[in-house]
């Protein structure tokens, strides 16, 4: 059994969460409530009721359209984030090292989850190594949407502003630690209080995020965006060794010789060597392997 949940109080969104502290708008404005059971994350529909002196109380958390789910290394789900239309994948051309499995990570979470999936190229400043922009290009043959961008430079801000403006609901920014996640926020709300921007020494090597928090923003030019603390790893929710070639970028349409054909290497009558990009199916046997691991321990524990 769950919680009883009530029906009473107010409902109102959650764009922040600090431990069991959450920010919760509505239209009459925002408070500070506590968690007290339930669990939300930011973009989640709540009802919320006044405790005298302490705030408000979360009493519900109402069912969500969207959810971003990670997977842990025992197969345990986490949400992420709640109601969100779209993820944007931030990538550096050459540091932190830019890693293409992270971004088809991302696309397979989308596309099980209903979620839109672009990427900004940011600190293109640096610029972008020849075998970078190939795994750029493979992937914008797929049709995935890439925007490049340098925070430090103010450079390619009015696409991201239009791009977030054009968008049917609020955008999380999503990806490593370093690659300038709450720069960009920060070049695109002046004057804003967005949160600390990391050191390269603060995060180089240490694995220590800058930010801790989730937390929405309303951007003056339109649309809303969402920070996020960077990740090492991703492992998409909901994945399994037979679902993950559904959503994997490019793979969806092969014809091997069986039909529950995983596409490992050496597969009998297996046609991804010929058809796939071998990039492309490197990344995509990396999730498989991961995915399988994970099942594995998770049967285990
Ligand atoms: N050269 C260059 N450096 C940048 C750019 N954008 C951000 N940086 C630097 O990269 C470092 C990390 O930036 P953050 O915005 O803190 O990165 P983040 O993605 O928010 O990192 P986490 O919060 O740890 O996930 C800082 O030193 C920024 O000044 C850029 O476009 N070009
Ligand atoms: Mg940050
Ligand atoms: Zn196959």
């Amino acid at each position: 059994m769950g919680r009883r949940d009530d029906n009473t109080g107010s409902i109102g969104r959650v764009t922040e969460i600090r431990g069991r502290r959450v920010r919760v708008e509505d239209a009459a404005g925002e408070r500070v409530c506590f968690l007290s059971g339930h669990r939300a994350v930011v973009g989640d529909r709540v009802r919320w009721v006044d405790v005298p002196g302490q705030g408000g109380k979360i009493t519900a958390v109402e069912p969500r359209d969207t959810s971003l789910v990670r997977m842990d290394h025992l197969g345990r789900e986490q949400v992420l984030a709640a109601n969100l239309a779209g993820l944007l994948v931030v990538v550096a051309g050459l540091e932190p090292p830019f890693r293409a499995g992270l971004i088809d990570r991302y696309l397979v979470a989308g596309a099980r989850s209903g979620l839109e999936v672009a990427v900004c190229v940011n600190k293109v400043d640096q610029g972008v190594p020849a075998e970078v922009e190939a795994e750029i290009a493979l992937r914008e043959q797929l049709g995935v949407r890439f925007v490049r961008t340098s925070a430090l430079l103010r450079f390619g801000l009015d696409a991201l502003r239009q791009f977030f403006a054009d968008a049917d609901g609020p955008w999380a920014l999503v990806g490593h630690s370093g690659v300038g996640k709450t720069s960009l926020i920060a070049a695109l709300l002046p004057g804003v209080d967005v949160g600390a921007v990391g050191e390269l020494s603060d995060y180089w090597g240490t694995g220590q995020h800058t930010t801790t928090g989730s937390r929405l923003f309303q951007l003056p030019t339109g649309g809303e965006i969402a920070d996020s603390p960077g990740i090492r790893t991703f492992t998409p929710g909901g994945i399994t060794v037979d679902n993950v070639r559904q959503y994997f970028p490019g793979m969806g349409a092969l014809r091997c010789r069986y039909r529950d054909c995983q596409h490992r290497d050496g597969e009998d009558g297996c046609v991804a060597a010929e058809e796939v990009d071998p990039a492309l199916l490197v990344s995509y046997r990396r999730l498989l392997e991961d995915v399988r691991a994970v099942g594995e321990r998770a049967r285990k524990h």
